[in-house]
């Protein structure tokens, strides 16, 4: 089949949820990309950081096959012989004491507002059914009901309630705003270290240590989404790092299993997790055999080939570059690690979705965020040369800009 026939058949079968690229991706190598005419591209995009160590890679990919070899699902009804091995390296690599695996990023946020709420019931008594869990505005943590009825995004919410109740929005980056919207009814606040979907959106310096001080001295639990910002993301293995802040619930996923499997997992301790009984959370695929001997290896990796250090150096690098355009239409270059941003200023013809695809007739693919925003985020192994590669062709496809 034609790529366009393979365009016209997707468009007239699938659902229009997505407004992908014209481009039909057939094959993935490190931070190499194929479509099925042949064509070669960077994906700077790396599945919104699921691919941080690079397509298909190698090793992940045997760890894959060799379980798939031996025993994929029992159902947490049984025990298997990857589980524990996956809690014990994920609590010695992230300094955590207990761990619940789920399968989607959006999964883990649902499983952490449930224990939040059920800590705040049993622990801190508060009033039944009046637990409040506060977010910032702007925030992405999936697409459930429960998560977009906290969404700001009109969107991801239009005609999709009625929302689920006792969620409170106060502006990213204020840790006054935080103060003031707590109430003796407040379990938790959650947020994501940097907004992704936002737009790159870095708070200011110390945000995360003073919002971990006020939670801890209103007995709040402080949830720290790492879906996007996790794994090596943004030059530290969790962004929590650069403040040296440790949440009591952590959320990881996508690149927990390098794209090979969706595999999350809610990172906390004894205290928190320590409320949930036999029968009162699970799922299906959750734990699995194959997912934990995946997520094993994609940490492995991801360790032993020092991502995370190249991510710093190269994000460094490639932000560093990219502020030595000149493009009167650039209103920020903004990121940390490999979690980058182009921002340009409201009203430049085609915007961001332009850009993207005049890009992508160039070999490297990327993906707009609102109008005017586009995110760079190449697979952790990308190298020197290969940083050059992407801002010559973006330096290119804002020159007429
Ligand atoms: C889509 C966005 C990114 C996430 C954070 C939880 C989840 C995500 C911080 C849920 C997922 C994905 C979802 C995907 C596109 C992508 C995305 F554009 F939607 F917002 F990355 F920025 N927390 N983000 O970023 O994880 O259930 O998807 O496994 O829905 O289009 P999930």
């Amino acid at each position: 089949m034609k790529t366009n026939e393979m365009i016209d058949l997707e468009d007239k079968l699938g659902a229009h949820n997505y407004k992908p690229l014209d481009v039909v991706l057939c094959k993935g190598e490190g931070i190499w990309v194929w479509d099925m005419d042949g064509n070669k591209y960077m994906d700077c995009l790396s599945a919104y950081s699921a691919v941080n160590q690079g397509h298909c890679h190698p090793k992940i990919k045997k760890a894959m096959m060799d379980q798939a070899d031996k025993l994929t699902l029992t159902s947490r009804a049984f025990r298997n012989d990857q589980l524990a091995l996956l809690y014990d390296e994920l609590c010695k690599l992230t300094d955590s004491h207990k761990v619940l695996p789920m399968n989607s990023g959006a999964e883990a946020v649902e499983t952490v507002i449930k224990c939040a709420r059920k800590w705040g019931y049993e622990k801190k008594k508060v009033e039944q059914d009046k637990a409040e869990i506060i977010v910032c505005e702007n925030n992405f943590h999936g697409r459930t009901l429960a998560i977009i009825g906290f969404s700001s995004d009109e969107n991801a919410r239009e005609n999709f309630g009625p929302f689920i109740s006792g969620f409170k929005q106060i502006p990213f980056g204020d840790a006054d705003a935080l103060i003031n919207a707590i109430t003796p009814n407040t379990v938790a606040f959650m947020v994501e270290p940097i907004q992704g979907e936002a737009g790159v959106i870095i708070p200011p310096q110390g945000y995360l240590k003073k919002v971990r001080q006020v939670c801890t001295q209103h007995n709040i639990l402080f949830i720290l989404d790492e879906i996007q910002t996790g794994l090596g993301r943004t030059g530290k293995l969790l962004a929590e790092e650069h403040e040296g802040v440790q949440a009591d619930l952590t959320l990881i996923g996508k690149a927990l299993s390098g794209g090979f499997y969706p595999v999350s997992a809610v990172l906390s301790n004894e205290a928190v997790l320590g409320v949930l009984k036999p029968g009162q959370h699970g799922s299906t695929f959750g734990g699995n055999p194959l997912a934990c001997a995946v997520a094993r290896q994609a940490l492995k990796v991801l360790v032993q080939e020092n991502m995370v250090e190249n991510a710093k150096t190269m994000g460094d690098y490639f932000i560093e570059k990219l502020k030595q355009i000149d493009c009167p239409a650039v209103k920020e270059i903004r990121g940390r690690g490999l979690m980058i941003a182009v921002e340009l200023k409201s009203g430049t013809p085609g915007g961001a979705r332009a850009i993207c695809e005049k890009l992508m007739h160039m070999g490297l693919l990327c993906k707009e965020t609102h109008v005017n925003t586009i995110r760079f985020a190449p697979p952790l192994v990308i190298k020197k040369e290969e940083v050059d590669f992407a801002v010559e062709r973006i330096k290119l496809a804002l020159s007429d800009l």
